[in-house]
């Protein structure tokens, strides 16, 4: 049965007028699910409630950065209290020393950090500390994965530029593209036939550690270590890209759980706890480049912002080993709990999962790289997520995001979910005879 949602289909039609494609960001318009987007009132714990009254569990979650969930009080609190000193004063604060002590402390590969405001400023500037040490211009990134927007990333990207089927934007210049080089994910061969050609004049390889952007797509064990393996040999910089794992699949990210030292990483999401964070970090040889203390220029109006700091100091000082114990087992139940809904309606699926980040994808095939990621069935998913929104259930409106999980979702909410995709999948079955 289909929801009505007047309020949000009005509030998208006007916001069509102000705003292109009625958004501030492409992945938000539902372009690649159909429908108008929901246009949200509120939201607490796992819970999101739209315009229209309809309430959804949620599993978008700001697109990560919600790992303690909607509004904890705490936070609330937290927030209620900073705001009374101000808002931003564009001079140096206590809290982001406290803030950037807590990443050092965490992630041990990071000696010294620079707080921004998005993961797009992170990825960008951690690259011109790599072309400026280098002296190099090139740098590898690979199929399917997103480092935000800046124009050096938007080549065969992933998450809304791969949804929208524009994984190379128009208006990036032949001479930012060319510098450009693409590997394929999983696939250290084609990272060595591009070092065999290029490798003088490659500065850094960027990487998301754990892909969340073609949907989830776990490393191979081997990937990550030859890729360290081989920038070593080259005097590479090996940059992980940890904006999204960051925080969210251990306090050490990524890195931690694999054991890898890259010389730079990018943060985002999970850092500000749902206000505007990103940062990056490293070798306090190479941060010492970025100026004042180096002549690597990058600024910000916002960095440091004390708002933000005081939700990413809060929401990194909950982060506990009991916790990821905690929502990595959600993770895990809601994973088997979609694979054994898609067994029973007959339906192909593969469900990656690592931790509390998760993609169903609707086909037989092991889901590995870019290329295994498109050829899954995006009609399919598109009406999956329709069935489950009709029944409450908000996952992200892509096929290749994550699905993210937190603290605030229960057991209960997991065994809801997976007897609603049970429907949803039956009626897919039965509509698309699949
Ligand atoms: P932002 O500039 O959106 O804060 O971060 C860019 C970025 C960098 N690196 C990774 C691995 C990322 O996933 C992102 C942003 N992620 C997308 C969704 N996967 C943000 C959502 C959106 O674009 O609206």
């Amino acid at each position: 049965m289909r929801i009505k949602r007047p309020k949000s289909r009005k509030l998208f039609e006007r916001a069509q007028i102000t705003l292109p494609g009625g958004v501030n960001s492409p992945v938000r318009a539902f372009g690649s699910v159909g429908g108008s987007p929901l246009f949200i009132q509120r939201a607490h714990g796992c819970r999101i409630e739209d315009v229209d009254g309809n309430r959804y569990i949620d599993y978008v979650m700001s697109w990560g950065p919600l790992i303690h969930g909607h509004t904890p009080k705490e936070l609330t609190r937290t927030l209620a209290q900073t705001v009374r000193q101000g808002t931003s004063f564009g001079a140096p604060t206590r809290l982001e020393i406290e803030l950037g002590q807590r990443v050092r402390k965490m992630v041990p590969s990071i000696e010294r950090v620079r707080l921004v405001n998005s993961g797009t400023e992170a990825t960008m500037s951690a690259v011109r500390i790599a072309r400026a040490v280098t002296g190099r211009d090139k740098i590898i990134k690979f199929a399917g994965c997103y480092h935000g927007h800046s124009d050096q990333f938007l080549v065969q990207a992933g998450s809304g530029a791969t949804t929208l089927g524009i994984p190379t934007s128009p208006g990036v210049s032949r001479a930012t593209a060319k510098n450009t080089l693409i590997g394929k994910y999983n696939d250290i061969t084609s990272v060595e036939r591009l070092c065999k050609r290029h490798s003088k004049s490659i500065a850094a390889i960027i990487v998301e550690p754990i892909a969340g952007n073609m949907g989830v797509v776990p490393p191979r064990p081997e990937f990550l270590e030859s890729l360290r393996a081989l920038c070593t040999r080259n005097k590479i910089l090996l940059i992980f890209d940890e904006v999204i794992s960051g925080f969210r699949v251990a306090k050490a990210g990524a890195q931690g759980t694999f054991n890898i030292k890259p010389d730079l990483t990018c943060l985002g999401k999970v850092i500000g706890g749902g206000l505007p964070v990103g940062a990056y970090g490293g070798r306090a040889d190479l941060m010492d480049q970025v100026a004042p203390s180096g002549a690597v220029y990058q600024a910000g109006t916002l960095s440091g912002n004390p708002l933000a700091m005081a939700a990413g100091i809060w929401t990194l000082d909950q982060l506990s080993t009991d916790l990821y114990r905690h929502l990595n087992s959600l993770g895990t139940k809601l994973a088997a709990g979609l694979r054994s809904a898609a067994k029973k309606t007959n339906i192909a699926m593969q469900v990656n999962q690592v931790g509390s980040m998760l993609t169903p994808f609707f086909t037989a095939n092991e889901v590995t790289d870019y290329e295994s990621a498109t050829a899954s069935h995006t009609d399919a998913y598109a009406a999956f997520f329709q069935g489950m929104l009709d029944r409450g259930v908000y996952p992200p409106p892509s096929q290749f995001e994550a699905w993210f999980l937190s603290s605030a979702h229960t057991e209960r909410d997991i065994a809801q979910t997976v007897q609603k995709a049970e429907e949803a999948l039956k009626e897919l079955h039965d509509k698309m005879k699949l």
